[in-house]
């Protein structure tokens, strides 16, 4: 913890109940505070960054409109959760965030109450909320809030959509927050991310709308019944106005947005807005992938996990490697591409991990046999399978297996 006084609010947070305490003028304070605390402790001490730089708003303004820990945040992945960590007790201990008997490396129900669900895994929190959101409907919890809180990259994986399927289908107040970086930890690929570039309304029409919703609650027009053919009605208009199809509400899921995800204030003004509106909505919000710290923003992938750094100069202390084994990975990647050279029919299928496996580095020379799929393991599997099938001799597969302590990898050659 980071002892001077340049953290005038910070210091006095030790729970989301001490946050609430503050006036709406203070959080862009808050904010900066929290950020800079987060770039000075994972200088010293490595962990996840620009993910948790860019996600500063969104996790002030959720532990300040909701009620948590009785209120539900579910983060997806959990590398972007150090904010979160910090304003729920643990601010005094995340200097030992990864280390032995120190904090998890991510949110684990083990470690904190506010800590909904254990992360690791990306694409899970949608389902995970809908369960915890249905759950508190069936037992003595009818007021309570579910959030899940997913990046664009996670959005893009199968599990993801599965929750979208069903979140749209069972009865359930869901509010799902899009953290929209158009990252993943290398660009993110993919039909989704293109969709979710294009997708765009209006900001005259996201207001007038929020106010017409407002309304009609009032006058007890918008009751859970209507709620369906009002949501078609408005998508019809949407649709004509904008000539532009809208995913999430063709699956009955209201959509608000795009709206900018760092600006506290007006995250803040959104989730009061939506907080106790019926029915599963999904807030699209756009950040900036390594926020307040130009070496993250201007180069997000190193900074995804960058080691330890100078945080003045933004120098990445890279250690003396020279008497360390090479890594894995790179004896993967380097392994792969020798094999690809020397055998025309080997192709590289990763699921959004080409510079975590060094498929980059067969990436680099041979665009055209590598496909990053995104987060998309079984697809990425089942893809090199029919490949394999019929044509490609051999498949390479890099798979990762995400656990709450780390990554490991492994890779598959399928023969043919
Ligand atoms: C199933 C699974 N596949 C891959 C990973 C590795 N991984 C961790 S974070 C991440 C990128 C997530 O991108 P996004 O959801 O957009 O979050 P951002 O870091 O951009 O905020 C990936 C691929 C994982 N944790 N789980």
């Amino acid at each position: 913890m980071s002892n001077d006084n340049n953290f005038k609010l910070l210091s006095k947070i030790n729970s989301p109940a001490d946050l609430r305490k503050l006036s709406i003028d203070e959080l862009p304070i808050l904010c900066e505070e929290l950020r800079k605390d987060i770039i000075q402790e994972v200088a010293v001490n490595p962990g996840h960054l620009a993910s948790s730089l860019g996600a500063t708003e969104i996790t002030v303004a959720c532990h300040y409109v909701f009620n948590t820990p009785e209120d539900r945040i579910v983060w997806d992945v959990g590398h972007q959760a150090y904010g979160h960590k910090i304003l729920t007790h643990r601010r005094e201990c995340f200097c030992k965030n990864r280390k032995k008997d120190g904090l998890m490396p991510f949110p684990s129900p083990k470690e904190s109450e506010y800590d909904t669900f254990t992360c690791g895994h990306a694409s899970n929190s949608i389902s995970a909320a809908l369960g915890m959101a249905v759950a508190a409907k069936m037992t003595q919890h009818p007021e309570r809030h579910v959030v899940a809180i997913i990046g664009d990259g996670a959005m893009s994986g199968g599990l993801a959509f599965e929750g979208l399927n069903n979140a749209s289908s069972q009865p359930n107040d869901l509010l799902i927050i899009l953290n929209d970086n158009d990252m993943s930890i290398d660009r993110a690929v993919g039909g989704m991310q293109q969709y979710l570039l294009n997708l765009d309304t209006n900001e005259t029409y996201n207001r007038i709308r929020f106010k017409a919703s407002q309304w009609l609650h009032a006058k007890g027009i918008l009751t859970d019944e209507r709620r369906k053919g009002i949501i078609r009605l408005n998508n019809a208009i949407k649709s004509a106005l904008s000539q532009q199809q809208n995913l999430f509400e063709g699956m009955n899921i209201r959509y608000f947005g795009p709206f900018d995800g760092n600006d506290v204030k007006e995250v803040v003004r959104l989730l009061n807005q939506l907080k106790n509106m019926k029915g599963p909505k999904l807030l699209h919000l756009h950040t900036v992938k390594g926020k307040g710290y130009e070496p993250a923003e201007k180069s997000a992938t190193v900074w995804h996990a960058p080691g330890k750094f100078d945080p003045e100069t933004g120098k990445r202390l890279i250690q003396d490697e020279s008497y360390k084994p090479p890594k894995f990975q790179d004896v993967f990647g380097h392994t792969l591409l020798e094999l690809a050279k020397s055998n025309s029919r080997i192709v590289g299928v990763t699921p959004a991990m080409p510079t975590g496996c060094s498929m980059n580095i067969m990436m680099k020379e041979m665009g055209d046999r590598t496909f990053d799929v995104g987060i998309a393991e079984g697809h990425a599997m089942t893809f090199s399978a029919g490949m394999a099938k019929d044509g490609l001799q051999h498949s390479a597969t890099f798979i990762v297996h995400s656990r709450n302590a780390h990554t490991t990898i492994s890779f598959t050659i399928l023969p043919f």
